[in-house]
C-alpha cells in the first residue's frame, strides 16, 4: 500500500535498497547490513551494500559507486545514516560531500554514537529528509543490530524440524532426517544469513554436525559456530573440530570446567569461553548470549537441540521461533518440546517447502 508522502518511485527504489541490504546479512557483523541506492531524474546510478566485515558502509559505497553521477541524486538508504567519526567521516557528511539533495531513510538508528544524529546532521546540510518508508521490513532486517544495541545481545532465531507427531529425532537419539531438500536448503540459507549458528553438545554428540552452509556457491558464508557444552565434553575427534582452523568454533562452556579439556579444544583452533553457572547448575544462557555479543554477533541461529531450545524459550531469549514440519509421523522419539509453546509466541508467517511446512513464530515485546 502507498504510504501518504511517498511516491510510487519511491517505493520501488526503497524495496530495491532492502532488497540489497538483506544480501548482507551474516557478514557484516559487528555492524548492520545497510542498502543503498542513489537515483538521479528516475534513473539508479549507484548501488551499495555495507561490505563484509562492517566497513565501509552502504552509503559510502554506493556514492563510490555512482562517481560524479550522485551529484544532484536522491539515496534511498536503509537505516539512518550515521553521524559518528570511525575509521572514515560519517555517512552523512559523505552524502553531503556527493551532493546529495534528499534522503529517503527506512528507520533511524538506536545506535547512541547517532540515535537522530544522522537526520539532523543531514538536515542541517540543507538535505531533505523523509524517514519511515519501508520501515517495517527495515526493522526486521536490522533486528540484529537493534537487538544487540538495546539488550546487549544478538536477535536469536530459533529452529527446529519436527515431524508430524512432534518429535525431533528417534529414540536413542541417533540422527535423524526429518523435513526434506526444500526445507533444508532453506535452513542452509537461515545459516548463511546468521553472524553464528548455535547448538548445545547434546546435538553435536548424537549427529556429529558441520554446522556449515552448504548451499551451492554460498559455502563461503559459513556462519560462526558456538557450542553450548558446560562440561567442555566436545569431542576433539568431531568434525566442529576438525574444521575448527577453517571455520570458526567458539565453545562455550562453564567457570569451573576441566581445564585439560579447555586447553586440549583451544590448541585444536577452538575457542572457549567461560560463562557463570545459574543457581540451577545450568549454564546462563543470557550471560553467554552477551559474551557473544560483545564479541560482535548480532543474528545467531540455534539449531537444537531439545534442551537448548527449552532454555532459550524458558528464559525469554528465543525472538523468533522457525518450525520445519514434516507431514510425516516418526511413531516414538525425541518429543520438541515438553510444554506447548508459550502464548506470548504468534504465528507471523506459514510457508509451503516442497511437503515440509514452514512456520515462523514472533515473540511480542
Ligand atoms: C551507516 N551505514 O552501512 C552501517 C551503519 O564501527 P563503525 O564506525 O563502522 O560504525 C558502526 C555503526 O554504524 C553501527 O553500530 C551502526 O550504528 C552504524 N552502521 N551506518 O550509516 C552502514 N552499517
Ligand atoms: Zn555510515
Amino acid at each position: 500500500m502507498a504510504r501518504p508522502g511517498f511516491s510510487p518511485d519511491d517505493h520501488t527504489f526503497m524495496d530495491h535498497a532492502l532488497r540489497l541490504g538483506r544480501r548482507g546479512l551474516g557478514l557484516t557483523w559487528p555492524n548492520p547490513s545497510v542498502g543503498c541506492v542513489l537515483v538521479r531524474n528516475g534513473a539508479i546510478v549507484g548501488r551499495g551494500l555495507t561490505q563484509p566485515g562492517g566497513r565501509p558502509h552502504g552509503e559510502t559505497t554506493a556514492i563510490a559507486h555512482a562517481g560524479a553521477a550522485a551529484r544532484g541524486s536522491t539515496a534511498y538508504v536503509t537505516l539512518e545514516p550515521c553521524s559518528h567519526y570511525g575509521r572514515t567521516a560519517p555517512c552523512s557528511d559523505a552524502l553531503a560531500r556527493a551532493g546529495i539533495v534528499r534522503v529517503v531513510c527506512a528507520i533511524g538508528d538506536p545506535d547512541p554514537r547517532v540515535r537522530g544524529r544522522g537526520f539532523t546532521m543531514l538536515r542541517a546540510y540543507g538535505i531533505g529528509v523523509d524517514v519511515g518508508l519501508g520501515e517495517e521490513e527495515a526493522g526486521l532486517d536490522h533486528r540484529g543490530h537493534f537487538t544487540r544495541v538495546r539488550l546487549g545481545r544478538p536477535f536469536v532465531q530459533l529452529k527446529m524440524a519436527l515431524s508430524a507427531d512432534g518429535f525431533v529425532a528417534a529414540s536413542g537419539g541417533a540422527r535423524t532426517a526429518i523435513t526434506g531438500p526444500r526445507a533444508n536448503d532453506r535452513v542452509h540459507l537461515m545459516r548463511a544469513m546468521a553472524d553464528a549458528i548455535m547448538v548445545g553438545i547434546g546435538t553435536v554428540l548424537a549427529d556429529d554436525p558441520m554446522l556449515t552452509c552448504r548451499l551451492p556457491g554460498m559455502e563461503h558464508r559459513s556462519p560462526v559456530r558456538v557450542v553450548v557444552d558446560s562440561r567442555l565434553r566436545l569431542p576433539l575427534a568431531s568434525r566442529l573440530v576438525a574444521t575448527a582452523r577453517d571455520v570458526p568454533t567458539w565453545v562455550l562452556g562453564t567457570v569451573g570446567a576441566p581445564p585439560d579439556a579447555e586447553r586440549a579444544l583451544r590448541a585444536a583452533g577452538c575457542e572457549v569461553m567461560l560463562v557463570r553457572r545459574l543457581d540451577d547448575g545450568t549454564l546462563d544462557l543470557g550471560a553467554a548470549l552477551r559474551l557473544i555479543g560483545v564479541r560482535g554477533i548480532t543474528r545467531v541461529l540455534a539449531e537444537g537441540g531439545p534442551r537448548l531450545a527449552a532454555g532459550l524459550i524458558g528464559s525469554g531469549l528465543a525472538d523468533e521461533i522457525v518450525l520445519a514440519r514434516s507431514p510425516d509421523p516418526l511413531g516414538t522419539g525425541v518429543p520438541a518440546f515438553s510444554a506447548p509453546l508459550p502464548d506470548r509466541y504468534r504465528l507471523a508467517a506459514t510457508e509451503p517447502a516442497g511437503r515440509d511446512i514452514i512456520e515462523t513464530y514472533r515473540q511480542e515485546t
